[in-house]
């Protein structure tokens, strides 16, 4: 393998990685949504009557509502009645003068109960102490202990009826700390009590996490033999509608805790359901390791360490769409302490403690590489995620890596660094919360006199292949291989003096840097460009008539008088002969047609696990592509590549079914396998044979011109995580040059020529139609669609014959653009593949599947 080179997400077109864990942002816009959704409720309770009202309190009771008039504030949701809103603060007290005994972990126990009794009375005391909070006082509630010094865990909440709103801007953090910490001013000592308060912290916390020792609240204990536990339901029927659990987990003192999902299936929304887990035993942000939710797959299983010897683990879920839920195991482990190193050989490799599982909170480590005194030292990250919410990446201000005085935080899928002498020392910090998969670190020496032998170096001081200098790519990660090139015949040379491939030249992205190959084709200044690249005038523009032949000027107009249009070729028809202007409306999660049909048959196109777009490189993950099958002839194996469409059909290219020989049009000559990953192992796969294969009768096998067959299995396909149908776009459906998709398949690798084991990915980008049949010497038919690599240094071919060409949507579902047919994908970079354009062969998949 070459170097394989990822992008810096930022890097691709702006597009994210779903963050796990809430932003504050996503918070607003959640209770923005839950406003409305209050909003409406008033309303309603003012028309039902009496009996009705119980119901919507029970609806009331289980919607998180917003929180007004105090936008700073944390993760509030309410869970109280109906008009009221809810204040909650957790924290924990440290109390001296009074020794921690076994029956402090146990709330059934008399000692639990009666030191909770006194703190619990102490608290409501202090609290009284303000009058404009105490007016809104409910309870307050100690959740568990921990020792050391003996710590409490308490919450208390505050009731605020609507009629009182105006006062909830005065539930603020600092009024809340000041008050409590008058009680430690006071010496910390109630009368008739036997220990002193040291110290209390609290801070505002979502009033779901309110469990008390009787409410799905359970204490564990942890050993130095592994234990497990599960969401409530796990795994069938599933969890129940608004779950409240939390699970507190200890361990001996001075040792720590290590948390371990083999299994993890939550709503894929964490605004609805999540898991929660905290370095304490209270459920306070500043102490919050992660949140999560999704379906994770197997490949990527949760794991998390505390820094301590308490862990809590918080599950919540709402009243909709039901999952397993997940089933945890949970050890004792030694305290991570001293995490720092020196490392004198020439080369290896370090990592964040616990790699890949999640670090632990509050660590440092140094690593000190010390190489012979006339070498230098080059470090390259194979993997760095050290992220957290609401973090400037470029100050780095919670967990970092340090090198030579730069800080490094966030999400890199390219960084290296070269040392000024021989040695070089990192340093890694993580603070208090949220905690992250880290990093791997590989280094080794080298000879600064001839830095990279037989390969180009970096200024990063990688070293590449020769091959990759010049070729448009920025293999380097800093540019450096991509300076002072002259430019090739398949190269567009850009003003700044970068040379691209030629085919990325009028795709609408700005490739050079300096938009140099995008000017020759932009349109006049009083003119719109079609997504097709037709120029029109602008003030044609939503004016209700399509000029484009893509109807793109019509398509995302807001206030349209009427979203119909007269029909044409490129207009979306619903089912009920009415035209849409809109264009790709189908299956885009919003009803567009009035019958509702182009919201109709759209369980496609969506992955069920959850995957995480740093699994870079170019080996595919488990269930990644869950619509790709692999079809076996006879007994030579892996031949050629196909896609799922329904229980039934796959899809697949007409030259893989050639007439030269027979065998290969008979049914009974092929296996399918969906699910697989790996051609090494067929266990978990799910294997059909077929009962016919139809070609496109117009296939033409010099041309490849309509290179598309259709293929019926024999048994029905059992959709599960690993085998799940793409979309099929509508004839109309446009997939514009320069849009980011996916192909893959088990084709060969370049360098070898064998088949790859493992399926493999490559991000390629569509190629203007143009563009693509001049360099291909105009042998592109309107069937055919091209792309080209998007990221530099892939070592695998582009997919393999009858496999999908994939592109995802901004609803989120992945749409079947191509079927890989011919073209020059393999090793040189600069040349286009070539793929059955899927739209143009719509009308007659339709005709033959019925789908
Ligand atoms: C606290 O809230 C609960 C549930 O809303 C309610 O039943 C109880 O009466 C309240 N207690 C006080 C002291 O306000
Ligand atoms: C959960 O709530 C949904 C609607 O909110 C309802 O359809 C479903 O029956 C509920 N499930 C259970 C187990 O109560
Ligand atoms: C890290 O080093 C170990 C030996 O110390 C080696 O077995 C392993 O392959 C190395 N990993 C990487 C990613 O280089
Ligand atoms: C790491 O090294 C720096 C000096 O380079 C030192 O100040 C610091 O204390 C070290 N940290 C640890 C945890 O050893
Ligand atoms: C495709 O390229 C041609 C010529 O290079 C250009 O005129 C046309 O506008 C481009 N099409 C698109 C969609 O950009
Ligand atoms: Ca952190």
């Amino acid at each position: 393998m070459g170097s394989v080179v990822e992008f810096h997400p930022e890097d691709r077109n702006g597009r994210h990685e779903r963050v796990t864990f809430l932003t504050e942002k996503d918070k607003m816009s959640s209770r923005k949504r839950h406003s409305l959704l209050l909003a409406l409720l008033v309303i309603l309770s003012f028309l039902v009557l009496a009996g009705v009202a119980a119901f919507l309190i029970w609806y009331f009771a289980v919607r998180p509502s917003e929180v007004r008039g105090n936008p700073q504030v944390g993760p509030t949701k309410d869970i109280s009645a109906p008009s009221d809103q809810v204040r909650v603060y957790s924290g924990q007290l440290v109390l001296d003068d009074i020794e921690y005994t076994d029956s402090l972990g146990s709330p059934k126990t008399q000692g639990f109960r009666e030191l909770s009794k006194n703190l619990q009375d102490l608290l409501r005391d202090t609290y009284s102490k303000d009058t404009v909070l105490f007016k809104y006082y409910n309870t307050s509630v100690i959740t568990g202990y921990s020792e050391g010094s003996v710590v409490a865990y308490h919450w208390t909440r505050f009731d605020i009826p609507s009629s009182n709103s105006e006062d909830l801007s005065k539930f603020t953090d600092s009024r809340v700390t000041g008050l409590l910490r008058r009680l430690i001013r006071q010496g910390g000592v109630r009368s008739g009590l036997s220990f002193t308060v040291r110290s209390i912290t609290a801070s505002l916390t979502d009033p779901r996490m309110t469990n008390t020792p009787d409410s799905c609240l359970y204490t564990l204990r942890a050993t130095g033999s592994k234990q497990s536990f599960t969401s409530p339901g796990y795994p069938s029927p599933g969890y129940p509608n608004k779950s409240r659990c939390q699970w507190q987990i200890r361990a001996s003192k001075g040792k720590a805790i290590q948390l371990f999902f083999p299994d993890f299936d939550v709503e894929d929304d964490c605004d609805n359901d999540f898991v929660s887990i905290y370095d304490s035993l209270s459920p306070e942000e500043k102490h919050q390791l992660t949140q999560q939710c999704g379906n994770r797959p197997p490949t990527n299983n949760l794991e998390v360490v505390s820094s301590g010897s308490v862990m809590l683990v918080s599950f919540i879920s709402d009243s909709s769409f039901q999952h397993p839920g997940f089933s945890a195991e949970y050890i004792e482990i030694p305290r991570n302490t001293a995490c720092d190193q020196v490392l004198t050989d020439q080369s290896g490799n370090f990592s964040s403690p616990h790699y890949p599982s999640f670090y632990p909170p509050n660590l440092d480590c140094n690593w000190t590489i010390k190489v012979p005194e006339n070498m230098k030292i080059r470090l390259k990250f194979a993997m760095f995620r050290v992220r957290e919410p609401n973090i400037d990446i470029s100050d780095c201000g919670k967990d970092y890596v340090e090198i030579m005085s730069q800080k490094y935080c966030g999400e890199r899928s390219l960084l290296a660094v070269a040392s000024t002498d021989n040695t070089m020392v990192v340093k890694f910090h993580s603070d208090e919360s949220f905690t992250d998969k880290g990093f791997l670190a590989v280094y080794n020496a080298y000879d600064p006199q001839n830095p990279c032998p037989g390969q180009f170096a970096c200024n990063t001081g990688l070293c590449v292949k020769t091959t990759l200098r010049c070729d448009g790519w920025n293999d380097c990660g800093d540019m450096s291989d991509e300076m002072d090139c002259k430019c090739g015949e398949d190269q567009f040379k850009c003003d700044n003096g970068l040379c691209k491939p030629k085919y990325w030249v009028c795709d609408q992205v700005n490739d050079c840097g300096d938009g140099s190959d995008e000017k020759s084709c932009s349109c006049g200044t009083d003119q719109w460009k079609c997504e097709s690249g037709l120029c029109i005038d602008k003030n044609k523009v939503c004016d209700g008539t399509q000029d484009c032949t893509d109807h793109s000027d019509e398509a995302s107009c807001s206030n349209q008088g009427s979203p119909t249009v007269a029909c044409t070729e490129f207009t979306y028809k619903c089912r009920n002969g009415v035209c849409l202007s809109k264009s790709n409306p189908e299956c885009d999660n919003s009803p567009d047609c009035a019958d509702g049909s182009d919201e109709q048959d759209c369980n496609c196109g969506k992955r069920p696990y959850k995957h995480n777009r740093i699994v870079g490189g170019t080996n595919a993950d488990v269930g990644e592509w869950p619509w790709q099958v692999s079809l076996h002839f006879k007994t030579s194996g892996h031949t050629c590549g196909a896609s799922i469409i329904s229980e039934r059909w796959l899809v697949s290219a007409a030259h893989c079914f050639p007439t030269s020989n027979s065998e290969y049009r008979n049914p009974g000559s092929w296996l399918t396998y969906s699910g697989l990953y790996t051609q090494l192992d067929y266990s978990s796969a799910e294997s059909r044979k077929l009962k016919s294969i139809t070609v496109h009768p117009n296939y033409n096998s010099f041309t490849f011109d309509n290179d598309v067959a259709v293929l019926e299995l024999s048994d029905p396909l059992e959709f599960c995580s690993t085998v799940y149908p793409l979309c099929l776009p509508d004839a109309t459906h446009t997939f514009p040059a320069g849009k980011s998709c996916f192909v893959t398949g088990w084709g060969a690798l370049a360098e070898s020529g064998s088949l790859a084991n493992i399926l493999q990915k490559a991000e390629v980008k569509i190629i203007n139609d143009t563009v693509c049949d001049t360099m291909m010497s105009g042998e592109v038919t309107s069937r055919m669609l091209c792309s080209g690599y998007l990221t530099g240094g892939v070592d695998a071919c582009q997919g393999d014959s009858g496999g999908p060409l994939v592109c995802q949507e901004s609803s989120g579902r992945w749409f079947q653009s191509g079927i890989v047919s011919w073209g020059d994908g393999c090793a040189r970079r600069n040349k286009p593949g070539v793929y059955s354009r899927v739209t143009q062969l719509r009308g007659w998949i339709k005709e033959q599947t019925g789908i």
